[in-house]
């Protein structure tokens, strides 16, 4: 069954009517003859709601800061806060030096009572100390937590402080989790620091490889950046930094050498891609590795942007390479999976990227949204200049940066990349709704209820989002697929990922465990019991008063 305008409208009314007058404008059933269709995102949450997003602290020290390896990454805080995000993110790495490796742990100033009364400046000093001693890592970063900016403790001067005393890179982030609707805000602010900070730090002036990329928003979950690189170092390319998984920094230092940025996860990371754009001329490309037919695509383009006749004949026969070995182990997958349907709910990428891996097995995605994701990542970057800036998203300062003096370069003439921006997405991305199918549904911060309803209507053959929503599906009897960790497989990425997210959502249907449950309101109502006459001076559940 699918879902339309009357039925959508019955689904909101449960709501009072100023949470369904909100909540009307984050879901739009996709409809192509109604021209662009404006959806809202990146507002607030309404209080009480079940949402599944996450905080600007996790957005900056989660995602952003925290898979860089080499650095310790301190946080200033009471306990809480640094023990839920300890390894919370499959951002898998491997480290030349393994002294140099500090993902496993989990650093915080363990702020108590007293240090909330008096101020934590000082524990947090005495805390670089102690990194320094005992981890000599080659940065540190300060991420803040909400009680942090209620006491004002200022961390910029702390860290500035120990620069100068340790003489090595520490910088601090006040990435408070309130300091936004959702983690976005903690890209942003993480984007920003690493491009003050970091980025453009390092000794070199030329690329060391005749072609020189970094990959931007790419955390290695489960693996996924090895076997992009693996397939991109096959056809000749030398990535230079991959931000940020498996990421260090000393490779980020140097990443303004690149000649071409790719932009995988455009919402957590595109602040860059412009600063270094602006800053060093660096031209960025969207691509998406999640897919067989989009890593083809986003290969073919790299390619076209470099316009080499050596390369653009490797990247075919690497193509035709790794399609030789990947088809026949698809096969007996997507017949298990032909004719499925499929919800794709995830954080601000996934929930797109995943929908051409997904259509290529034959599964067709039914609904999709993004937690947080703001209007571009749904309608396309030319909606950018209509954004209406809120209170909350000016919350976050926009870094301007220059072209640097000495290393600013056209990478290529500005006329060819006219020319290019006509074929390939350069410094361009188009969003989730171009590629949906008419009468499906977009939603923008799924809650609880709503996943419930949607379910109930659209009963797909799979839910695909996080931990948070997976056990409402399940309930139900319908299998998930955690796109954010991935169900502790993977990788998904590029062509052998393919094989392996195929694999394991086809265990997904033919388990026959799913037919065991028989969801309580199936068998049963969902309340049952009396209610007994009460006379004064007798109460049937009180014994004292009979
Ligand atoms: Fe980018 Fe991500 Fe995502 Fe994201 Fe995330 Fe993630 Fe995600 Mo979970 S950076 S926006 S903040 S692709 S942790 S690796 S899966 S919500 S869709």
């Amino acid at each position: 069954m699918a879902i339309d305008d009357k039925t959508l409208e019955a689904i909101l009314n449960e709501f009072p009517a100023k949470v369904k007058r909100s909540r009307k404008k984050h879901i739009l059933i996709k409809n192509s003859d109604a021209g662009p269709q404006e959806i809202e995102a990146n507002t607030r949450t309404i209080p009480g709601i079940m949402t599944n997003r996450g905080c600007a602290f996790a957005g900056c020290k989660g995602v952003v800061l925290g898979p860089l390896k080499d650095m310790v990454h301190i946080v200033h805080g009471p306990i809480g806060c640094a023990y839920y995000s300890w390894m919370t993110r499959r951002n898998k790495a491997k480290s030349e030096d393994p002294k140099k490796n500090f993902l496993s742990y989990c650093v915080s100033t363990d702020m108590q009572e007293s240090d909330i009364v008096f101020g934590g400046e000082k524990k947090l000093a005495r805390m670089i100390d102690d990194v320094v001693e005992i981890f000599n890592p080659n940065a540190i970063t300060i991420s803040a937590t909400c009680p942090v900016g209620l006491i004002g403790d200022d961390i910029n001067t702390v860290a500035r402080l120990a620069r100068e005393k340790h003489g090595i890179n520490i910088t601090a982030y006040t990435c408070e989790g309130y300091k936004g609707v959702s983690q976005s805000a903690g890209h942003h602010i993480a984007n920003n620091g690493l491009m003050e900070n970091i980025i453009g730090q390092g000794e070199l002036e030329e690329p060391p490889a005749k072609y020189t990329i970094n990959i931007l928003g790419e955390y290695n979950i489960g693996g996924d950046s090895w076997e992009v690189e693996r397939v991109l170092k096959e056809i000749g390319y030398h990535v230079q930094a991959v931000m940020t998984g498996n990421g260090s920094y000393e490779d980020l230092k140097n990443a303004h050498i690149a000649q071409l940025n790719l932009v995988q996860c455009h919402r957590s990371i595109n602040y860059i891609a412009s600063m270094l754009e602006t800053k060093y001329g660096t031209p960025w490309l969207k691509v998406n590795f999640i897919g067989i037919r989009a890593t083809i695509e986003s290969l073919r383009n790299m390619a076209q942007y470099f316009g080499d006749e050596a390369l653009i004949k490797k990247t075919e026969e690497v193509i035709e390479k790794e399609l030789m070995e990947i088809e026949p182990q698809l096969e007996p997958y997507k017949k298990i999976c032909q004719g499925k349907t499929t919800f794709c709910f995830v954080g601000g990428s996934r929930g797109h990227h995943y929908q051409g891996l997904y259509g290529e097995l034959g599964i067709k995605t039914v609904l999709a949204g993004y937690e947080f994701a703001h209007r571009d990542d749904y309608e396309g970057r030319e909606v950018i200049p209509n954004i209406k800036p809120d209170a909350d998203s000016k919350n976050i300062p926009d870094l301007h940066v220059l072209p640097d003096e000495n290393r600013y370069r056209l990478k290529i003439p500005a006329e060819r990349m006219e020319e290019l921006k006509k074929k390939i997405p350069l410094s361009y991305y188009a969003g989730m709704n171009t590629t949906m199918q008419d009468g499906s549904i977009i939603v923008d911060d799924l809650n609880h209820y709503e996943t419930e309803e949607f379910i109930r209507i659209l009963k797909p053959d799979i839910f695909s989002s996080g931990i948070k929503d997976k056990y409402i599906p399940h309930k139900m009897g319908i299998p998930s697929k955690q796109l954010h960790n991935y169900d502790y497989s993977g990788p998904y990425a590029g062509f052998r990922g393919a094989v392996n997210f195929a694999r394991d959502v086809s265990m997904s249907f033919i388990t026959p465990a799913w037919n065991f449950i028989v969801p309580p309101w199936k068998d049963k109502p969902l309340l049952e019991g009396s209610i007994e006459q009460c006379s004064e001076g007798v109460c049937p559940v009180d014994d004292d008063k009979k």
